[in-house]
């Protein structure tokens, strides 16, 4: 990558939060601001360089901020505006760059728009998406994000109905109104004088509906040919580039739900001045079928081939294992018993070796699990309780049911984080708004911070390294041949070439290391693993890779 291109949030390590779950510092058992504030010096530690902040703002939360009432003010739980501007300062002291999430397919129902708008005031009845009934029918056939319809009767009329392809209390924002697009363009101004870096966006690739038309009929998301990635919505984005983020110094990371690399490349390839990067979803559907409530068995093949695909398609890549919408990778890619912490310092080596910037989840650090919950009683997304009621009006079994709902609940990556192994887990003094893990007896961050050889350990030392290897901050990508589930790809410059190789199983696998050297009489040296003794691998040409074995070699 040439030096110019060389910018900061490109070999920035970046740390997801989910300000519910990361710190409470008054008791009241829901994280917030100055408890990250609290946290700052450990990420320092770590080695992040930039935290992307899931919503703070204003938030009825039916879906935890992500239905925003008030885009310019901080929700009480979390804090005060002062403490926000705290944060952007302290954060600053220590050269981490804060970037937030922008929200903007959506508002929350409490948002002052739609309430004017639901009252008949005509300006904000364009900011929604209103329709009449047809014959006693729901204005289309649509179905939403979440498992269900998605259209909700406006209060007080007859036959209409606003648009929402997320919750009921989330109403889709009109993108055709161009007062919208100026709120927005407002919106990040206000937080860029602030001084914050950049956004995630959110679902930011079906933001402007080219009709309301009946979809062709789908087990999910009918309709989604009318709003996904239209050429509105490149419009749009392009706009907001130009206009407004153009001016500062930051960048976008888009959430583009469903696109294959040729789309993607279209929302974030440099010539089209766009977005920066976007998270792509291929390699998170690699375990299920179809739709990600049904669940089948992981094969890392299907893993491999999709992360193969997107570091050789893309320009540069978003990559994450882990966010607060997915199952813990540990749980997931890994093994959560017997392997736990060598499958997750495989993922940890593996994620920091790709091309592209790294994102790491709050307490993916320290290998935290799945959730252990009993059943839904104990589980607060939204999401699961829309899909259990669409489930049950399907007559899904309940032992189904409930397996898929453990399974695939976003609540799963939600638990409070475990910093210590007290009751709260050093999250909070009083009662947590989620179940903590029974696990964090033994997986917490106190434990792991006294032992060299730790998950959270590697990490620190796997960022390390990353930060001092050129080839792989700058380097492009070639898949290298080897047994099926390992994962053999070299990164390189014109007089570097490392080479990763990752066995992402349980099994032994025997590999041909120094079959795949670039030159004659060069020899490929073991630099960093995830188990401690390498003797042998020093020394023979064959070897067998351990169970969720990694290693980088550098040509010499
Ligand atoms: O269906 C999906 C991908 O194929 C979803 O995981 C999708 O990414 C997700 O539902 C959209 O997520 C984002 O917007 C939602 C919010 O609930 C999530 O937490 C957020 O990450 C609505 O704002
Ligand atoms: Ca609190």
């Amino acid at each position: 990558m040439s030096v110019k291109d060389r910018k900061w949030w490109r070999n920035g390590v970046v740390y997801q939060i989910y300000p519910r779950s990361f710190c409470d510092s008054n008791g009241d058992g829901i994280g917030d601001i100055p408890g990250i504030i609290s946290k700052l010096d450990y990420l320092k530690e770590l080695g992040v360089d930039i935290i992307w902040l899931s919503p703070v703002y204003a938030s009825p939360n039916c879906d935890n901020g992500y239905d925003i009432s008030d885009y310019r003010a901080i929700h009480p739980d979390f804090g005060t505006m002062d403490d926000m501007e705290m944060l952007i300062r302290e954060a600053k002291i220590r050269d981490i760059r804060i970037i937030m999430d922008l929200v903007v397919n959506h508002t929350s129902d409490e948002h002052q728009w739609f309430k004017k708008a639901v009252e008949g005031d005509h300006k904000y009845k364009n900011y929604y998406i209103f329709k009449e009934g047809k014959n006693g029918k729901l204005p289309n056939n649509w179905g939403s994000f979440f498992g269900s319809d998605c259209w909700e009767k406006v209060p007080g009329e007859d036959n209409l109905y606003y648009l929402h392809l997320f919750d009921k209390k989330q109403p889709d924002l009109n993108w055709h109104n161009p007062a919208v697009y100026d709120e927005v363009c407002n919106i990040l101004r206000f937080w860029l004088d602030k001084g914050i870096a950049g956004f995630r966006c959110d679902v930011i690739n079906v933001l402007y509906k080219n009709s309301l038309e009946d979809g062709k009929k789908k087990i999910a998301l009918t309709g989604l040919e009318y709003y996904h990635s239209t050429e509105g919505n490149h419009d749009i984005l392009r706009r907001l580039r130009e206009d407004v983020l153009s001016k500062y110094d930051c960048f976008t990371v888009g959430e583009t739900v469903l696109v294959d690399t040729k789309m993607a490349m279209d929302l974030c390839g440099s010539d089209r001045k766009e977005l920066d990067m976007v998270f792509g979803f291929e390699h998170m559907e690699c375990d299920q079928i179809g739709i990600k409530w049904f669940k089948t068995k992981y094969r890392p093949k299907r893993l491999i081939k999709a992360l193969d695909r997107w570091q050789h398609d893309m320009e540069w890549n978003a990559n994450y294992f882990e966010n607060h919408d997915q199952p813990r990778s540990v749980s997931r890619f890994g093994n959560d018993d017997e392997y736990h912490d060598i499958s997750c310092k495989m993922l940890a080596g593996l994620l920091l070796s790709l091309r592209g910037t790294p994102y790491i989840y709050e307490g993916q650090e320290i290998g935290m699990t799945n959730g252990d919950f009993k059943d839904l009683s104990e589980m607060q997304d939204v999401e699961s309780h829309t899909v259990d009621g669409t489930m049950k009006s399907l007559h899904f079994p309940d032992r189904l049911r409930d397996k898929l709902l453990k399974l695939t609940t976003r609540d799963n990556a939600r638990t409070p984080m475990q910093w210590s192994g007290d009751v709260g887990a050093g999250f909070t003094k009083g009662t947590p708004w989620l179940k903590i893990n029974a696990n964090h007896a033994y997986i917490n961050v106190e434990k792991q911070l006294k032992d060299d050889d730790s998950v959270l350990a590697f990490y620190k030392k796997m960022i390390a390294f990353r930060k001092d290897s050129e080839t792989l901050q700058w380097g492009e990508y070639e898949r290298l041949k080897s047994p099926e589930n390992v994962y053999a790809f070299r990164r390189y410059t014109d007089d570097k070439n490392t080479v990763v190789i990752c066995n992402m199983t349980a099994k032994k696998q025997p590999v041909w290391v120094q079959a795949v050297k670039t030159r004659e009489n060069s020899e490929l040296v073991l630099k960093f693993s995830n188990y401690l003794s390498d003797e042998d691998k020093a020394s023979s040409d064959l070897f067998s890779f351990r169970p969720f074995e990694f290693c980088v070699f550098e040509e010499e």
